[in-house]
């Protein structure tokens, strides 16, 4: 008999990514925190219909960069609470039955993390080699080429120690030397303090930064910058070769994973690497030869490398198809806490098509919050930006994503009370575009996605089935099969704003299960199958 396959929540669920800074603000200081997310946990389990929520850091910061400059790796700012908040929002998710992951940022700390402090106190100070300290070269020039993907040198110089520090983000966010195994037992430490108190996972924040080339060599120049993934800037011009995911970095994941696998006898933990790679043979190695590394590496094909065409899309998800190696898991991501709202990437009528790909592909979702209301990016006038990339390379601001939750129609929209001034601009379509709006309009993009959460719940085929692209994918239409458990589940999506026949290849007849428009049910014939306008279905073939 076959050996029947388990599947781990992190394999067949949903992840929900959540801004902390953006999501509720429960005393109205015009910030979110803790408090406010475990407000929101029934919204989460219940309405919308997730599996699990990922934190954007929460941890003590001077908040340079918005909490991804940590100052203390095992506490709570005081802005989003404490842990005791912490502990009751662990304890309040878990009774719902949703996992937590929570963001681990170990490429940098902040410059205000008491290591830091010690570090630049004196050449001789213990804790000197947990950082990059370089003397200038003779020259009196930077000790190398590497720059900041914030703009500007990777090199700060200290006054004090007459030696430059390497920064590849902020001058406030100084790199972690990994290679010092102090650093990776105060870092391993943190971890074990988190799963201690009962964290799911981790997404670890540019898992592969945090090994560079042992002698620093300087990067080569870049002979391809249009095909670079960061184009603005001075950052795109070299060939981060040296700077970035030395392959000893695999070392390191193999014993974080150990970590992790010690602790996952009663409950199974999970790590998602963040990982701009677009090679895909390169980008699979962070699963591990032996599945021994990050449980994924996240994959971003559908932010920054894939035209919105069904052909591009197609071709991308066959290529990850085959890169995913056997027994390990895929996963999706369309938008996060850096990038442009979907809407404004896609096209408004897009978005609906784009909640059906992304919840019926093969692998883990992860959703970010406010894309389930179809949110648009937010123009922010200058004088309220506050992101530091953004300040610095005109045109890299991610202030246009981080703007508060829309949850009513009220004043700030029930993020913060009215009168208060939220940190950055609440979005000005929030009348019409919020959470309980949008619960009142059958056919909205929020009934979308719980129709969709729901649906992926409870379908085998779609949460764990396999997968195959199936008749002719056109400019117009991609379609494709996913099958479990004797049921086969069609989906055949529209990308332009014309009705079209879809060509899936299949015959009989099919029974909706759902139309992005959320209006259709009954049986159809799959010859003779159209599309409406930006439509997709999910059809179910009948046997
Ligand atoms: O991001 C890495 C990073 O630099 C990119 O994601 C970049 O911000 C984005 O592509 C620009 O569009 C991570 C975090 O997600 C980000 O918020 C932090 O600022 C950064 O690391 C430093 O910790």
């Amino acid at each position: 008999m076959k050996k029947e396959t388990t599947y781990l929540w992190w394999q067949t669920g949903v992840v929900y990514q959540i801004y902390p800074r953006s999501y509720q603000d429960s005393n109205q200081d015009g910030l979110g925190d803790l408090a406010g997310i475990i407000q929101r946990l029934d919204y989460l389990s219940g309405t919308l219909g997730v599996d699990a929520i990922w934190l954007s850091p929460f941890y003590p910061s001077p908040m340079a960069d918005f909490g991804y400059d940590v100052a203390d790796y095992e506490n709570v700012d005081p802005m989003f609470g404490s842990l005791e908040d912490f502990d009751r929002l662990v304890a309040e998710a878990h009774r719902r039955n949703l996992r937590l992951i929570i963001d681990f940022v170990p490429n940098h700390t902040s410059d205000q993390h008491p290591w830091f402090l010690e570090s630049r106190s004196s050449r001789d100070n213990p804790k000197r080699d947990w950082y990059f300290w370089r003397d200038a070269k003779p020259d009196g020039s930077l000790p190398n080429n590497w720059l900041s993907l914030f703009g500007g040198k990777a090199w700060e110089y200290d006054e004090k120690t007459r030696q430059y520090y390497l920064h590849i983000f902020l001058k406030e966010q100084p790199d972690l030397n990994w290679r010092n195994p102090e650093v990776k037992a105060a870092m391993l430490g943190a971890l074990r303090f988190w799963m201690e108190r009962g964290v799911d996972g981790f997404r670890l924040d540019v898992a592969h930064f945090i090994m560079k080339d042992p002698e620093l060599r300087d990067n080569p120049p870049n002979p391809d910058i249009a095909n670079a993934e960061f184009t603005a800037g001075e950052y795109p011009s070299q060939l981060h070769i040296h700077d970035i995911a030395h392959p000893d970095v695999h070392k390191v994941f193999r014993e974080i994973r150990q970590l992790l696998d010690s602790y996952s006898q009663d409950q199974p933990r999970y790590s998602v690497g963040e990982i701009h790679l677009f090679d895909w043979k390169e980008w699979a190695k962070y699963y591990g030869e032996k599945l021994d590394e990050l449980h994924m590496p996240f994959n971003f094909a559908f932010i920054r490398r894939t035209p919105w065409n069904p052909k591009a899309i197609r071709a991308v998800v066959e290529e990850i198809e085959k890169a995913v190696p056997p027994g390990a898991w895929p996963n999706y991501v369309m938008g996060n806490h850096d990038e442009p709202r979907l809407a404004s990437r896609f096209g408004k009528e897009q978005v609906r098509v784009a909640a059906m790909l992304l919840l019926t592909l093969r692998g883990t979702p992860t959703l970010y919050q406010g894309d389930e209301l179809g949110m648009e990016n937010v123009e922010i006038p200058l004088d309220k930006q506050k992101d530091p990339f953004g300040l610095r390379v005109p045109g890299s601001g991610r202030d246009l994503c981080r703007t508060p939750m829309q949850w009513t129609g009220a004043e700030n929209a029930g993020f913060s009370s009215a009168g208060v001034e939220t940190w950055l601009p609440v979005s000005p379509k929030y009348k019409a575009e919020n959470v309980a709006v949008e619960l009142q309009d059958p056919s909205s993009v929020l009934n979308l996605y719980r129709r969709l959460l729901a649906l992926r719940k409870t379908t085998p085929a779609l949460n764990r089935g396999s997968y195959r692209t199936t008749g002719e994918t056109t400019d117009e239409c991609l379609s494709f099969i996913r099958e479990a458990e004797g049921r086969t589940i069609l989906i055949t999506l529209n990308f332009t704003g014309k009705e079209v026949l879809p060509h899936t290849a299949m015959s009989g007849k099919g029974d909706i299960l759902l139309s992005t428009r959320l209006d259709l049910t009954g049986t159809v014939s799959l010859n003779t199958l159209a599309l409406r306008p930006h439509e997709g279905l999910i059809l179910e073939l009948e046997a």
